[in-house]
Order: structure tokens, then C-alpha cells, then sequence
């Protein structure tokens, strides 16, 4: 059993305090918080191994270019990639997506071809999109909600079809929690010979993925929200898809030879890899996977349904609260959206904030869904391996401290 008290002693933040009170932190979703074997192995890279990589022929640079690699292998056995060269480092889940539509998307996409996505994504997901089609005169599609904010699924017979080119859906929904259905979606885009993206920024940091056996095309990542360094993304590609891309941003390191009239490109995953990464932080990446498989992802899923199961028991006791998201604790991930009557969201923020508890508070870059709830934002708790009861009870105290505050408010 994951003992999360013990966990907390390996987080230096966590024994903080904040506002003069004992931090809790329940904004995993936004980013998770770093144990110090991450913490110092970026440190140890700077004090002692700090070179640039794919360079030098002296020690610290081959040592720094080793241990880079390494964590490529690392992530590529994390989730069941065949090898690290389908592994390409970039600085976030975002950067992920739209290399994808960069290079892919503008080689791939033409006029009247179609988009499908869901009202559920991150405007990491849309975005890139749009800018895509805008300038393909490409179409989107959105897959729509029912009102418990799972996908209604009823519907992709008649939203993918022949002329569908990629499907690309998050695989945990950062405004909800919830977990969606991928296998199904995936088989569905394959049957028309759509690609696949899966947005796994919610994802590789709850749920344990393989992305063979899942067989999506695209799976894009972040170190940030799964114990590791910002600034480190992932884009895994299935081979025959990322060896037909062509480079996105061009420079040192993606090249094979350059001439003052042309240049030829690198092999994979060089190719999509320009420029000096974060090297550090991609070094301290391969900690935070190593501490995630020492945990498990089974058991921080299996915490994280505790953790859902005791707060929604609390949550719904109180009255005058809206909580957003499926009832079904198996497609739920640690997220628990919601709203109290009569009281703006970042008013709740703000008195939590001065309680030492940490929530996030807004349209989580998911204003589609806010939209489509016919709400401005709502208030998030989200939780991981070192979150405990004892943490969602001083979010509840905070909540009743917020509603008595208002009810005095309202009173007057
Ligand atoms: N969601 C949240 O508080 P980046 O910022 O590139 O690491 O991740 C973008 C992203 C993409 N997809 C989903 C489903 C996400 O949740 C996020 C990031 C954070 O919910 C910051 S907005």
C-alpha cells in the first residue's frame, strides 16, 4: 500500500508552509510538486556535470550526453515504446501537439480534410488545431459532452469518416478528471486510416500507458506534471510516422550536412530536435520515472481513488456545491472540479489561499467546456501520491470558512 505520509517526507515543499500555515498542495494537475531525488540530480548535472550534449569529445560532455540518452530509453520502457529513437524531447505537452500539427499537420492536412476533437480538450488540443485548419481551409469536429461531462460516444459514427485525417483526445480530462474511453475511439479513427494523438498530459502521470498496445499514433507529455523538471515534453510517434515528418524548427544538432545553398537532415530523433535542450531537466526526468515505477502507477491510481472516493463523500455533504464530472470512480483521475452558490471562484481561491491550501481557481484552459457548462471557471482540487484525508480535511474546513464568510456576506 502507498504510504502517502511517508512519500510527503521525500518532497522538500511539502514541509513548507504557506501564509504561515502547513502548505497543502492540491494543484498536481497544474504541476506536480519535485522530490529531492529530482531536485538533485539537476543540481548534481550543474555541479558536476554541466556540458553541452551531442559535442565535445571531453569527459563531462559524453558523461552529460549519456545520461540524456538514457533517460530517452528510460521514457521509451515507461511507456512500452519499442525504442528511444521514436522518443523526442520538447519543452512541454503543448510544444508536443504542435510539432505534430507543424510538420505532420502541414504535410498531411489539405482543404475540406477533417479534425476530429472533443469539447473536452485543453487549449493545448484546440489551439494548434485551429491555426492548422485556418490555414489548410481544414475542418474541425468535436466530439460533444453529455451533461456528466463524458464524451458522448454515440456519436463518432457519423463524426469520422473517410475524410477524417487524425483524431486526437486527452486521455484524462485536466477540467473534470474524467478518463476517457480511448481504445474505442482509437479502433474508430484506424477503421477510416485516421492517426491517432492521445494528449497524455493528464495521462502518463496517473495511468499506466502502453503505447503499443493502445496503438496510438502521437502521445504527447510533460515532465512537470509527473514529479519531473519543467520545461521537458515528450512526443512519442509510432517510427514510419515520425521518419516521414519533415523538421519543424531548423539548427544545430538536426542536421547531417549544411551548405550555404542547402542543408540535409539527421536521423531520427535528432531530426525533430533542434538547438540545446534542457538538459538538466531532461537528465533529473529519468529520477522522476524511476520514483513513479518504484511507487506504481496502480497504486498512485488506486490512492488517487481513495483520495476521490473520501472527498466527494465530504464534498457532497455540504450544500449550496456543484461538483462537476462522472460519478464512476474508475474513470475519474484525481481532479475534482467545482462550484459553491453564490460565490465566485477565485474568491474561494483566495480565502483557501490564506488557509495554506493551494487549488486552482478559473477555466483551467478548457473554456470550450466552461462554455458549453454555461460557467465562467470553476474551483479544482487535484491530488496525488503525497496527498492524504488529512489534507482534503483542511480543504473542506476551508470551504466551510469560505461559506460562512459569504453567508455573513449575503446576510448584510
Ligand atoms: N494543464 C492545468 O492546470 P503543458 O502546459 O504544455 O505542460 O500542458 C498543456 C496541457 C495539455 N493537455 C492537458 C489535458 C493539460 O491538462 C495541460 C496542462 C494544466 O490543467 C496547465 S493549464
Amino acid at each position: 500500500m502507498l504510504d502517502p505520509y511517508r512519500l510527503k517526507t521525500d518532497f522538500p515543499i511539502l514541509q513548507t508552509t504557506m501564509n504561515g500555515k502547513p502548505l497543502v498542495f492540491l494543484d498536481s494537475a497544474a504541476s506536480s510538486q519535485k522530490p529531492f531525488q529530482v531536485i538533485d540530480a539537476i543540481d548534481k548535472y550543474y555541479k558536476e556535470q554541466n556540458a553541452n550534449i551531442h559535442r565535445g569529445v571531453y569527459y563531462i560532455s559524453q558523461k552529460a550526453t549519456e545520461l540524456y540518452e538514457r533517460t530517452r530509453i528510460k521514457v521509451a520502457e515507461f511507456i512500452g515504446a519499442k525504442c528511444g529513437k521514436v522518443i523526442i524531447f520538447t519543452r512541454n505537452t503543448t510544444e508536443s501537439i504542435n510539432l505534430v500539427t507543424q510538420t505532420w499537420g502541414r504535410k498531411n492536412i489539405g482543404r475540406g480534410d477533417v479534425i476530429v476533437l472533443t469539447e473536452l480538450e485543453h487549449h493545448s488540443n484546440i489551439v494548434p488545431w485551429q491555426m492548422l485548419a485556418e490555414e489548410k481551409s481544414a475542418v474541425i469536429k468535436y466530439i460533444p459532452i453529455n451533461s456528466d461531462s463524458s464524451l458522448d460516444l454515440s456519436t463518432l459514427d457519423t463524426l469520422i469518416d473517410y475524410r477524417t485525417k487524425i483524431v486526437a483526445v486527452s486521455q484524462m480530462s485536466n477540467a473534470t478528471g474524467t478518463i476517457h474511453d480511448i481504445k474505442h475511439i482509437v479502433q474508430k479513427a484506424h477503421s477510416v486510416g485516421a492517426l491517432f494523438l492521445l494528449d497524455g498530459a493528464q495521462g502518463a502521470c496517473h495511468i499506466k500507458t502502453n503505447v503499443q498496445e493502445l496503438d496510438v499514433d502521437f502521445y504527447a507529455f510533460s515532465a512537470h506534471k509527473m514529479l519531473g523538471p519543467t520545461g521537458v515534453g515528450v512526443l512519442y510517434g509510432k517510427e514510419e510516422i515520425l521518419e516521414r515528418m519533415p523538421p519543424w524548427m531548423g539548427g544545430g544538432d538536426m542536421i547531417n550536412d549544411v551548405s550555404l545553398e542547402r542543408s540535409t537532415y539527421a536521423d531520427l530523433p535528432a531530426r525533430l530536435e533542434a538547438g540545446t535542450p534542457n538538459i538538466s531537466g531532461v537528465i533529473a526526468f529519468k529520477e522522476a520515472i524511476e520514483y513513479l515505477e518504484k511507487v506504481g502507477l496502480d497504486e498512485i491510481h488506486h490512492h488517487e481513488k481513495i483520495l476521490n472516493e473520501y472527498a466527494l463523500e465530504r464534498l457532497n455533504n455540504l450544500s449550496g456545491i456543484t461538483i462537476y464530472g462522472v460519478n464512476d470512480l474508475d474513470k475519474r483521475g484525481g481532479v475534482i472540479s467545482f462550484n459553491l452558490d453564490g460565490v465566485h471562484a477565485h474568491d474561494v481561491g483566495s480565502i483557501l489561499d490564506e488557509e495554506g491550501i493551494a487549488i486552482r481557481v478559473g477555466h483551467h484552459c478548457a473554456q470550450p467546456f466552461m462554455k458549453k457548462m454555461k460557467i465562467a471557471g470553476t474551483c479544482r482540487a487535484s491530488f496525488y501520491l503525497y496527498n492524504t484525508t488529512e489534507d482534503i480535511d483542511r480543504l473542506i474546513d476551508g470551504i466551510k470558512q469560505v461559506k460562512e464568510i459569504f453567508g455573513r456576506v449575503l446576510k448584510r
